[in-house]
């Protein structure tokens, strides 16, 4: 918080930073507010906000202060963003707690006049990323994920929400910067050469490959419509590792500064790629037994996952008062379509994360680049074939025989 404001808003310094957290915490940690002295760390690492931790010194206490300029951090003001991402993580991180309240961070107070959030510092979590390039096993991560899908996109559907209020909703959590970034990034570059790609020359004509591929093209356009034109729930819209953090006995899902009403899938099928990338990483990496086993733990989290969602959204289902959804084998049909968008959009994911513009740590710290080449080569296969054959995938298990045989 130390370089010259450039925008009336930003925190100026240090100082600004905490008497800004310090006013707005209140009464909901006094041990923070009555502190006589606190201090501030810049730690975000994300693409997009500036991010900082403000704490007593023997950091006992401490809160994250998020803060959004009108435009992409490590861009700059040639990318404009517009502001009202930031209302929009406020809003579906409250949503999320009215939801699953122990799967994500306390939301302390939203700014409007300086965009900035605070919320619960889960320090004490860590980022999955990096669980992920330990092998950590996280036993209860896929049931957990399951749920949070589960009550969030229910909970937020036609199903569950009063006609008038869900289309008003529509209209509060329209996000026009935010999807724009990923219509871009994860429907046109990666399937032609577009400047912002960032490939490994390794893997240059297996994308060469991959824009001839006009049945793809095809496919990924339609999952592209459905992205811009389903507004069937409240997505937290970037659901990947980097936005999920870990203990062994808890996780917490940060940054819904993507949230918008589009397909359920979508969040569902960004949440299989995470884990499966993990996978396509760590099937080249050294280590004989142990990566057999994580990789299959990887797998078995896919597919736990997508049994934890569908169990509990069709519980939710049964209890819906609208008469058309209420009708037999309904919720069955809607769960059929999910689960083919999600099997899409996790395939657009693993492309996008191997050769468009973000990447993914999992990957890209592979330091061998022969080794590094053969697992984005798994991704870029994988997310082809679960585009292609997800409409002749009939359940998880169908889509892990997949995985299965492209992992090896
Ligand atoms: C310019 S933003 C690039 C990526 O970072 C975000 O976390 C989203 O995943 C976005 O696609
Ligand atoms: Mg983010």
């Amino acid at each position: 918080a130390s370089q010259a404001p450039s925008i009336e808003y930003q925190f100026r310094d240090d100082a600004d930073v905490i008497a800004f957290a310090r006013q707005h915490v209140g009464d909901q940690l006094p041990a923070f507010t009555s502190a006589s002295e606190l201090q501030v760390e810049e730690i975000g690492d994300g693409n997009i906000n500036y991010v900082y931790r403000v704490c007593t010194p023997d950091r006992s206490a401490s809160v994250i202060v998020k803060q959004g300029l009108p435009w992409v951090r490590i861009i700059g003001e040639s990318w404009p963003l517009s502001l009202v991402r930031v209302r929009i993580e406020a809003e579906t991180l409250q949503f999320e707690a009215d939801c699953a309240p122990e799967l994500v961070p306390v939301l302390y107070h939203f700014d409007e006049s300086r965009s900035a959030i605070v919320m619960e510092d889960i320090g004490d979590h860590r980022n999955l990323r990096h669980a992920f390039l330990e092998r950590t096993v996280l036993p209860e991560l896929g049931a957990q994920m399951g749920h949070f899908l589960a009550t969030t996109l229910y909970r937020s559907s036609d199903l569950a929400l009063d006609a008038h209020d869900k289309k008003a909703r529509v209209a509060r959590f329209t996000n026009p910067d935010q999807c724009k970034i990923t219509e871009d990034l994860f429907f046109v570059d990666p399937f032609c050469d577009h400047e912002r790609n960032s490939i490994n020359p390794a893997l240059r004509s297996d994308a060469e490959a991959l824009w001839q591929d006009a049945a793809l093209k095809v496919e990924v356009a339609e999952l592209k419509q459905r992205f811009l034109s389903t507004p069937e729930a409240l997505l937290h819209g970037d659901l990947h590792a980097g936005s999920i953090f870990v203990r062994e006995d808890s996780t917490k899902v940060i940054d819904p500064e993507f949230g918008f009403f589009g397909p359920a899938g979508f969040d569902i099928g960004s949440w299989l790629a995470a884990l499966w990338l993990a996978a396509c990483a760590h099937t080249e990496l050294e280590g004989e037994d142990d990566r057999r086993d994580y990789v299959a733990q990887l797998r078995a989290q896919a597919v736990a996952s997508w049994e934890s969602f569908a169990r509990e959204y069709r519980e939710q289902a049964a209890h819906t008062s609208d008469a058309s959804f209420a009708a037999p084998g309904v919720a069955e049909r809607l769960l059929s379509r999910i689960l083919r968008d999600a099997l899409g959009y996790a395939g657009c994911e693993l492309i996008r994360r191997t050769i468009g513009l973000a990447h993914v740590l999992e990957l890209e710290s592979i330091n061998d680049g022969a080794v590094r080449a053969r697992a984005e080569r798994r991704a870029l296969a994988l997310g082809r074939e679960l585009i292609l054959a997800r409409e002749s995938l009939e359940d998880l298990a169908a889509a892990d025989g997949v995985v299965a045989r492209l992992l090896g």
